[in-house]
Order: C-alpha cells, then structure tokens, then sequence
C-alpha cells in the first residue's frame, strides 16, 4: 500500500535542495533554481504518463489526455518561493495533484477529463515587481508593459525570460478558451493557524484576499551626524519611520485590514551620516476592497504631507493591486464534500495570502484545498506541511477529479 504522502514529502525534499545557498528555500523565476525544478518535475510527470512543455510565461505544463470533449481541469501552483523561504510554499500544490494523478494510475482509474498540472514561475513577485505572470497569461490579463520591469540587478523580465529559452512576446497567444477549461483548483499551505487550532487536516477556500503595493522613495539631505544641526535636518529615514508607523496605524485601525512594510533601504547607511534617501515598499491585504483602497490613498496623503512639511522629496507609486476573490461555489463543494469524505469536517476558511488562483479566477471557476501548517508559519525555513496531511489532500483531489464525471 502506497503512502502517498511520503511520497509527495520525499519528491518536496528533492525539490528544496533546488535552492541558492543560505536558511531555507530561495527559488527565484527564471534561474538555475527555477531551471533545475522544471527538470525534475519533468521527469516525474513524464513518469506519470503526462505531456510536458514549458510555455512561453516559463509555466511548465504536465497534461494527461482525457476523453474528447470533456474540458480540462486545471490543477497546480507556483513553483517560486520567497528568499530563505519554506519547502512547502506554492510548490506543494505542484506536487500533490501529480502525486493524485499516480495514485488514480496505480488504481487503474482513468480521469473523466483531461487534467493539467501546472507549475508556474512567478507568483511571490520577490524578483521582479509584478507576480502572476504565468496564471495571468492563461487568463488572458498580462498587463502592458510588465516585461520592461527589473529586477534589483536591472534585468528586465523580457531578458531574464528570453535568456531562460523562452519567447516572452509570445505570451498573449497564452491566453486559455474557457470553454475547454472546467475550473482551476490549487491546493496550498494554509500559512496560517486556522486549521491547526481546529485540528483540520484540510481546509477549502472561500475566498482570497485583495492586495496592494506601493513603492515609496523619500530624497533628502545628508550631513556629518556630530555637526550637521538638528533643526531644519531633511532626514530622509525619519520620514521613511513616520511611515512605516502610519501604516501600522492605519491597518490596526480599520477590520480586517493587514498592514506591512516589508522592505526598507536606507542611504547612505552609515553610522556617522544623516540618511540622505530612503526607499520602502508599503502593503495592504484585506477581503474588502474599499477597505484595503481607501488605506492606499489614506497613505499617500500623509507621505505627502510629511515631504511636504519636511521639505523632501517623494515618490509614491502603487505598482501592484489585485482585488478580492472569491471561490467557485460548485468547485468549492465538490472539494468539501471530497473533504468530508476523507474524514475531515469540511472547514471553509478565508485566505489572508494571495495565489495563482486570483488570477485565474478570470479564466474560470477557482477552487482552493488548504492544508495544515505548523503553527501557522510560513514565507520561514520551519514551514512544515505533515506527509499524513498531503496524504489525505492526496486522495482528495483524486475524488475530486473522479468526481467531475
Ligand atoms: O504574498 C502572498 O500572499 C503570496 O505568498 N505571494
Ligand atoms: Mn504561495
Ligand atoms: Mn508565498
């Protein structure tokens, strides 16, 4: 008797050592990471009986051929991970529907449709300022001028693309028929702590939160620290710290809404001189989009007025939003009841991340597995996801493929 979740924890091990060096998981897009990931899973899903190609987004695609005129039912996540992030992060949801697709093949069963798994090459946005790209290419929404952005060594996206062997102009032919496409169910790490303080296993997405990026640089004045006077300083990082508290305060102060600056760069960044510029990224997540819009523009007009006051310079610029969205309730159901069927209660929770599924969400009906987390952490080298829980996503996704008949 197989232990598919010893198997998909074994192939997950295989795949976090495709990391630059350093604590955890670091995968960037369009790397020898990223390049070594696609071999590997590759080879397994040809093993499995798939199709394999790299599209010109750089998703690698594993198809099993099902009965003609049945559609397709896509399945998979991101292959990307954040820097010294875990092993379970988007790739997970790669893995688990191939390991469902061996197991319906070691039982002899034969899908009632075609399956896709994908693996796609950028969804955490850490390399260049943009994410989705290879969901977004399926959707048919790439936005225009997403290939001239760069990454922080200047490559743009059409470069690092061009040079992984692929042809980024062509990715608007990407664009999927919705008519052949049954819906798109990613399965993930909860990355947080819902299902296990409910003692779940499993949990099926209700809904994926909207999000919004906003890039600020902040240009003063250095000087010598010890004569340099107080009064009348253009300190840039002071204005950058004023900030980063009104961000804390505005989402501490409005239901629901996540608030974070997660990067900060300061020059000239030594001891002894006063910062002359400063460049942070601001980020707001909520399920409601009034909600998350309303702290964007609440937060460019006190940065406006603090450079203002302060007699700074500023530029503030929103470089990434995706609204709230919610599942597919048919797809939802099928998967609950897979859940239930598999033993689990069948909770239904909302995601506080962000996924593939967003955007594919303008292709087709979406539908979201969650699995346990300890203790809720992710986007760290301790994410762990237990192979008796993958094991069980295992056999549910399988159901729910062989429920589509
Ligand atoms: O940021 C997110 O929510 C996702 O992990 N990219
Ligand atoms: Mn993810
Ligand atoms: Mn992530």
């Amino acid at each position: 008797m197989t232990d598919w979740g010893a198997r998909a924890a074994d192939l997950l091990e295989d795949l976090a050592s495709l990391s630059e060096p350093g604590p955890g998981v670091t995968r960037l897009p369009f790397t020898p990471e990223h390049r070594a990931a696609v071999e590997l899973l590759s080879n397994r899903m040809t093993q499995a009986g798939l199709a394999v190609r790299l599209d010109d987004a750089g998703t690698l695609v594993g198809r099993l051929e099902g009965p003609a005129g049945r559609g397709t039912l896509l399945m998979g996540s991101h292959q990307d991970s954040v820097r010294h992030g875990g092993a379970f992060d988007g790739i997970m949801g790669v893995v688990l529907p191939l390991i469902a697709l061996e197991k319906l093949r070691a039982e002899g069963r034969a899908p009632p449709c075609s399956v896709e798994v994908l693996a796609f090459a950028d969804e955490e946005g850490v390399r260049f300022p943009t994410a989705l790209v290879g969901s977004r290419a399926l959707a048919g929404t790439v936005e225009p001028g997403v290939l001239e952005m760069t990454d922080g060594d200047g490559v743009t996206l059409r470069a690092a693309m061009t040079a992984f062997g692929l042809a980024p102009d062509r990715i608007g032919a990407l664009k999927r028929d919705p008519g052949d496409v049954i819906g798109f169910v990613e399965t993930h790490i909860e990355q947080g702590p819902v299902l296990e303080r409910a003692d779940e296993a499993l949990g099926v997405v209700s809904a994926i939160c909207g999000i919004e990026r906003h890039s600020i640089g902040i240009v003063g004045e250095t000087g010598h620290a010890g004569t340099m006077p107080m009064e009348g300083r253009r300190d840039a990082l002071v204005a950058a710290s004023a900030i980063v508290t009104e961000v804390n305060r505005l989402a501490l102060d409005a239901e629901g809404l996540r608030g974070t600056v997660g990067a900060l760069a300061i020059g000239p960044n030594v001891v002894n001189a006063v910062p002359r510029v400063a460049r942070l990224t601001a980020e707001f997540r909520s399920a409601e989009d009034e909600v998350r819009r309303a702290a964007g523009d609440a937060l460019h007009g006190f940065a406006e007025a603090l450079c203002e006051r302060m007699d700074l310079g500023l530029a503030c610029e929103l470089t990434y939003q995706q609204p709230a969205q919610p599942c597919a309730a048919g797809l939802s159901e099928r998967l609950v009841k897979a859940v239930t069927a598999a033993g689990g209660q069948g909770l239904v929770l909302p995601s506080g991340a962000t996924h593939d599924a967003s955007a594919m969400a303008d292709l087709c009906p979406v539908a979201m597995l969650f699995v346990r987390c300890r203790d809720g952490v992710s986007h760290r080298p301790e994410e762990f996801a237990a192979p008796e829980d993958m094991g069980q996503a295992v056999a549910v996704l399988a159901e729910l493929v062989m429920s589509l008949d």
